[in-house]
């Protein structure tokens, strides 16, 4: 990690600086010293309402901020980087305190950032990463292990298949191009299947993260590849959507063609339950109250991690089953 100077004359800057591992240029507002939380403002950049994942998400990080009492400004850029850039400008003239943010791609973040960088004013990243070879551009990234989960899924297809001679032919459905869950969740699951041959991507194609999307893909996947053996999706939308155009074309879900998802969100759960999706990944969208905690931390003049990963788990049928009545999402 880089040192950097700090813009704040406050002596947690100089703890900072000792520490070597302070995010950049920023402080908690142009005053010295922290704010009284209740003064503070925070500006926050959804991706949009994609997903099951998306809701919980925005439902989560709104009840924590609302409890902390802290204001919270809300924008839901509906999966276009333009009106997240927008959304990131308002934030700035604004003067919020923080902006936060969950990039809906990867690239093209440099030029707001450094406005952000310019004004002063500290950035921390949710749920997803930007791809910028300057990390002081942000304070810290608070979200899951994407190439992790891949593996993970990947894991469970060459277990699932272990004993099978027989090719077997995967439909991925892709998350939103370009995405940090959809580059990361396609190389985790490349990276375990790579060692044996007998397993083929015959199609790989983006569903956008929604459900009609996965429906949509999967009904045209199906007709070019009629003796796919397994459908993974980088998340539970996806995977819902495939389960119906499997049936429309008169197949069982997760016994004809294999399902394996990513988020574990209760609808995706309950179709794991049912025995129409084999295998979830999890990925926990319940990033509220650590998004809180750094806020708390950037005011107090303190750093947060740069990097904090979400701990999660994976969900089998009966697991699912288990799962279901006390899940949060
Ligand atoms: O898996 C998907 C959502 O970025 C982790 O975005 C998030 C993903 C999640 O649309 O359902």
């Amino acid at each position: 990690m880089k040192k950097k100077f700090l813009g704040l004359a406050a002596a947690g800057a100089m703890l900072l600086t000792l520490a070597g591992c302070a995010g950049g240029g920023t402080s908690a507002g142009e005053s010295a010293g922290p704010k009284p939380v209740d003064q503070l403002v925070v500006g926050f950049s959804q991706v949009g309402s994609e997903s099951g994942w998306r809701t919980a998400n925005t439902t989560d990080i709104q009840a924590a901020f609302k409890d902390a009492g802290i204001d919270l400004k809300f924008s839901d850029a509906q999966q276009k980087q333009e009106n997240q850039i927008k959304a990131i400008r308002s934030y700035i003239q604004q003067k919020v305190d923080v902006i936060a943010f969950s990039p809906v791609v990867e690239t093209g973040w440099d030029a707001v950032l450094n406005e952000a960088k310019a004004a002063n004013i500290p950035v921390v990243l949710t749920d997803r990463a930007v791809d910028s070879a300057d990390d002081s551009l942000y304070e810290s990234f608070l979200g899951s292990d994407f190439v992790e989960e891949g593996k993970k899924a990947g894991e469970w297809v060459l277990d699932e298949y272990k004993d099978s001679t027989e090719p077997v032919k995967i439909i991925q459905l892709e998350g939103t191009t370009g995405a940090a869950p959809a580059i990361d969740r396609a190389e985790g699951f490349a990276e375990a299947i790579k060692g044996d041959d007998k397993f083929e991507v015959v199609a790989s194609q983006t569903g956008d993260f929604t459900r009609a999307g996965g429906k949509q893909v999967t009904e045209a996947l199906l007709k070019s590849n009629p003796d796919a053996n397994l459908i993974y999706a980088h998340n539970d939308d996806m995977a819902l959507g495939a389960i119906e155009a499997i049936e429309a074309a008169g197949l069982k879900p997760g016994v004809d063609i294999k399902i394996v998802s990513v988020d574990a969100v209760k609808d995706g759960m309950q179709a794991l339950a049912d025995g129409k999706i084999n295998f979830i990944v999890e990925c926990s969208p319940l990033l509220g109250k650590q998004l809180v905690d750094i806020v708390k931390q950037i005011n107090d003049g303190d750093t947060p991690e740069k990097r904090i990963i979400t701990e999660e788990t994976t969900f089998t049928k009966d697991q699912a089953a288990e799962a279901l009545p006390t899940r949060q999402y």
